[in-house]
């Protein structure tokens, strides 16, 4: 590379990568192929449209890429064609639930401007693990329609699905959004399926943190039951995550007489976007050909295995594990447990200076601030990549283990535990 300052750069950002635990449960590790899809001549083209209806001449190549990844993203998750549409331009994970809403939910101009009440959308708080997203009010999704907040329940600090029936068929929301960014356990779509039924929403999941073990078949698929059974009305998910792709999203949607697929192809473009980042759709259909084969269906059960062992083993050191465990990639650790530990914050920078990367985080009914909170994000799915197993997540857990409780004894003896402002 020419440009000696970013080529530095780039260096330095893969050595640090390499020298880390990565932790974060939102990151992975790409292989060589899709990171040459991504630095491919396709980023030089304009393809606004879809395929076969483009505003740009020259697109012949672009058409192919696309609707190739179309039909691997529909393989991927053993979609039949004729059932399900997928869109695969939007850029990110927010655009594409902004996309969403955006096609499914009624305009203001729609209404007498006298009558008209922004639609609610049912989405879990962030502070138990929702995205904002998914309503909160500083994302557009908050601004232009309403929250309906749902959280999980304070004994089990797992999703309570009586207390979200009551709370959909009272509110009557427009959408319910299920899938989360700090959520440990399985979700039960079919009962999710059951309460948008009861109050006639639409039932959008958000699979992004954990598409990729849907696809090794690790979780349960937001898709359909086993036996056939419809639940969601839309599925969104990021390529970027379990599922080791690229910075992207898509956006799958049931077929049928709603044309769901046709508002949600307007909104993404041109509603929201503009041309499609070819070199971006390359690099999914790159990702989503890797994610179909029998080495990542041992990739997304070792995942689960190692967050499970991981867990198993921070609880026998005595840390508290929100909701007692995990069934997927990631977990949400107790740190402060009342005032006897340590902040999120502090955990986060402590385990960094040892070379540990992990994420502070809300936990349920934190009585700290997000920027202060009781706990830490754990996830497994980059070092997985890396080839690591039970017992390494194990010794993982001790070097966690050491550093937060070598902080915690210096600050108990200098009488100054709580270093937060609390
Ligand atoms: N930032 C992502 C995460 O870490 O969960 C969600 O967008």
């Amino acid at each position: 590379m020419l440009d000696k300052q970013i080529a530095k750069l780039i260096d330095a950002e893969k050595k640090r990568q390499k020298k880390v635990i990565n932790l974060i449960a939102s990151e992975n590790y790409v292989s060589s192929d899709v990171l040459e899809a991504l630095g491919s001549e396709l980023t030089n083209k304009y393809a606004e449209g879809y395929p076969g209806r483009r505003y740009y001449g020259g697109n012949e190549v672009s058409d192919k890429v696309e609707r190739l990844a179309q039909e691997r993203a529909l393989a991927l998750f053993g979609l039949s064609p004729d059932v399900w549409a997928v869109n695969v331009q939007p850029l990110s994970g927010s655009p594409a639930n902004l996309a969403v809403y955006l096609a499914l939910l009624p305009p203001p101009s729609s209404y007498p401007v006298s009558s008209y009440q922004p639609p609610k959308i049912m989405g879990m708080s962030l502070s138990h693990g929702g995205h904002l997203t998914h309503g909160h009010n500083v994302s557009a999704s908050g601004k232009f329609w309403i929250q309906v907040p749902y959280g999980v329940n304070p004994k089990t600090e797992t999703l309570d699905y009586e207390a979200l029936r009551r709370l959909a068929l009272r509110e009557k929301p427009a959408i319910i959004v299920a899938g989360y960014t700090a959520y440990p356990r399985v979700i039960d779509f079919k009962k999710f399926r059951e309460i948008a039924d009861a109050c006639g929403a639409i039932l959008m999941v958000d699979m992004s943190h954990f598409a990729g073990l849907v696809a090794g078949g690790a979780y349960p698929s937001p898709f359909s039951a086993e036996g056939g059974q419809a639940l969601a009305d839309v599925v969104t998910t990021t390529a970027h995550k379990t599922l080791r792709g690229p910075r992207a999203a898509l956006i799958f949607s049931r077929r049928d007489s709603r044309e769901l697929d046709k508002k949600i192809d307007k909104a993404v473009f041109p509603g929201l976007q503009g041309g499609p980042h070819l070199n971006q759709i390359a690099a999914v259909a790159v990702a989503f050909k890797e994610a179909g084969t029998p080495a990542f269906r041992q990739y997304a059960t070792q995942v689960v295995k190692n967050a499970q062992a991981l867990s198993d083993e921070l609880a026998r050191l005595g840390w508290r594990i929100v909701s007692g465990g995990t069934d997927s990639h990631l977990l949400l650790v107790d740190t402060w447990m009342n005032g006897k530990g340590i902040g999120g914050k502090e955990a986060s920078e402590r385990l960094e200076n040892a070379g540990i990367i992990v994420n502070k985080n809300t936990i349920p009914f934190d009585e700290r601030s997000p920027v202060e909170p009781s706990g830490i994000r754990l996830g497994t799915p980059a070092e997985t990549t890396r080839g690591k197993k039970e017992q390494d997540f194990r010794e993982i857990a001790r070097k966690i283990d050491k550093v937060l409780r070598t902080y915690i004894d210096t600050n108990i003896l200098m009488g100054t535990n709580d270093t937060n402002g609390y």
